[in-house]
């Protein structure tokens, strides 16, 4: 991850801009203004009831119901991104059949003791396999059962109710839109889908910061979940048509390197999907204005935040908590409020009314401060593709599973058309590890004549995010000059060009 300070780049801007007054004095091409929409976030206060979780059919007709209490609270004309909390799909362990076991422990530990007995020969065969201890080989075993359940709801509800969905999380296997495996090992993460409104996956987060609970043994050891720790390097920020967005997964919402991460890739809607396995208490509530609150207290380009959490009861454990909607105080103020038990303060805009009862909270935001990926699903050209998968358009399908790679040869270039000419200010590459060491940046508003606005000889891959003076655009161009290895194309997974 490199961040480009303003003032590092601010020399070259100067000697471009320069350059650029020159041509475009006899130019007489207008930006057009932005036209933006007001949305709407949505934060789902789940309660649990194991019987959601007795087959895939009972998972996915609670979430319908859910989603039918929450469009009869939304403006159909306008965009929606529902978020949903943590470990929503962590139950789904027991789906394929197993849920009496759910229903007959005393405690969630006994629950999965009882699974992984019931399941003792495949799961047995998972630790022998890959090396793993027992509640790692469940995870391994039921992935699939699990994620299908999960994605199989997630996006039929998408899908048919027009909305974009952080899934809250499920922990299993990393798999792709279409159910494949990432990567064949023995890892498995707390994991948070993202949905598009046509039902598509377009990518997912891990969980960096985990808590004792999720790792292999806590501090007592007593057995956790044994599940993997995610990379900063692997945080992602998903575009919609009404702003970024970025998901830390509770835990990770008070920690400052994941919050500068996501805020240096782009920032935009925080969400922070969360299950808080203990009371609500006073102290309890004052901790918890560590995360996403704290987090939007300075002008960081996480300009709002939605908290989903979790409530009720599973078997012997209580969550606890008041979902909320927030806005940065570089943006707005909000209304005074708080949680229940504490003095009203700046920063909030909705807090659920309860700390154990399903509920959904709703805020309409109208501004004009929101960050827009202006290349997402625009048309993409390029100079060459490696094969006929890897295509320019996959670099601006806002999915992060899906690419653009070159021909196997230095000199490529990369194009998106806007549509129109509007006043650009940054762009973020993420790049695969086939990398440019060197490359630049061009701007046009005519495809013909075209401005360099950045440009590298020491390219050293991740996500590059650029900003520069804003200029007016209608072409954004990467001229691949030099690849890292001649063994590799030029490639990245998205392309974005940011309005502010
Ligand atoms: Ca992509």
């Amino acid at each position: 991850m490199r961040i480009r300070k303003f003032a590092s780049i601010f020399l070259i801007a100067v000697m471009v801009l320069t350059l650029f007054a020159e041509i475009s004095n006899s130019e007489t091409v207008k930006a057009e203004e932005p036209s933006f929409q007001s949305f709407q976030l949505v934060a789902v206060q789940w309660k649990w009831d194991v019987n959601d979780y007795a087959s895939p059919t009972a998972f996915k007709n609670k979430l319908h119901s859910v989603m039918q209490d929450v469009v009869a609270q939304l403006d159909p004309n306008l965009p929606a991104l529902v978020c949903f909390p943590e470990f929503i799909g962590l139950p789904l362990l027991f789906v394929d059949g197993d849920v009496d076991l759910l229903q007959n422990a005393s405690t969630f530990a006994d629950a999965i003791e009882a699974l992984i007995l019931r399941r003792w020969a495949s799961v047995l065969a998972f630790m022998t396999w890959y090396g793993v201890g027992p509640v790692r080989a469940l995870f391994l075993e039921r992935s699939g059962a699990m994620q299908q359940a999960y994605l199989d709801a997630f996006k039929e509800v998408a899908a048919t109710y027009n909305v974009y969905i952080v899934g809250g999380s499920i922990a299993m296997r990393e798999v792709d839109g279409s159910g494949n495996l990432i990567k064949d090992d023995n890892t498995c993460y707390n994991l948070s889908y993202f949905f598009g409104p046509d039902g598509k996956v377009l990518g997912w987060q891990k969980k960096v910061h985990l808590t004792p609970m999720e790792q292999y043994k806590d501090e007592k050891g007593n057995y956790g979940l044994d599940l993997n720790p995610g990379t900063l390097e692997e945080l992602k920020v998903f575009s919609t048509p009404f702003g970024e967005v970025s998901i830390a997964i509770c835990y990770d919402a008070f920690f400052q390197d994941v919050i500068q991460t996501l805020a240096a890739r782009g920032g935009g809607i925080l969400v922070q999907p969360s299950a808080n396995p203990k009371e609500w208490d006073t102290w309890q509530q004052e901790d918890w204005l560590n995360g996403c609150w704290q987090a939007t207290r300075e002008p960081n380009g996480l300009n709002w935040f939605v908290n989903p959490m979790m409530v009720g009861l599973l078997k012997d454990i209580t969550f606890e908590g008041q979902s909320s909607i927030g806005v940065n105080a570089s943006v707005g103020s909000g209304t005074q409020m708080n949680y229940m038990d504490l003095e009203p303060i700046e920063g909030f805009l909705a807090i659920a009314e309860t700390k154990d009862q399903p509920e959904i909270v709703v805020q309409t935001i109208t501004t004009d401060q929101a960050r827009i990926n202006y290349a997402l699903n625009k048309p993409a050209t390029a100079s060459g593709n490696q094969n006929s998968e890897l295509t320019p358009e996959k670099a601006v399908d806002g999915a992060f599973y899906s690419r653009w790679a070159s021909r196997k040869q230095d000199n490529e270039w990369w194009k998106v058309d806007l549509g129109s000419v509007v006043k650009v200010k940054g762009v973020t590459i993420w790049w695969e590890r086939a990398y440019a060491k060197t490359y630049s940046i061009q701007v046009s508003t005519d495809d013909v004549n075209y401005t360099t606005v950045y440009s590298t000889t020491s390219g050293d891959g991740g996500v590059d995010t650029i900003w520069f003076e804003p200029v007016n655009a209608r072409y954004i161009k990467v001229l691949c000059i030099q690849r890292v290895s001649s063994w590799y194309p030029f490639s990245f997974w998205e392309a974005k060009v940011y309005n502010n």
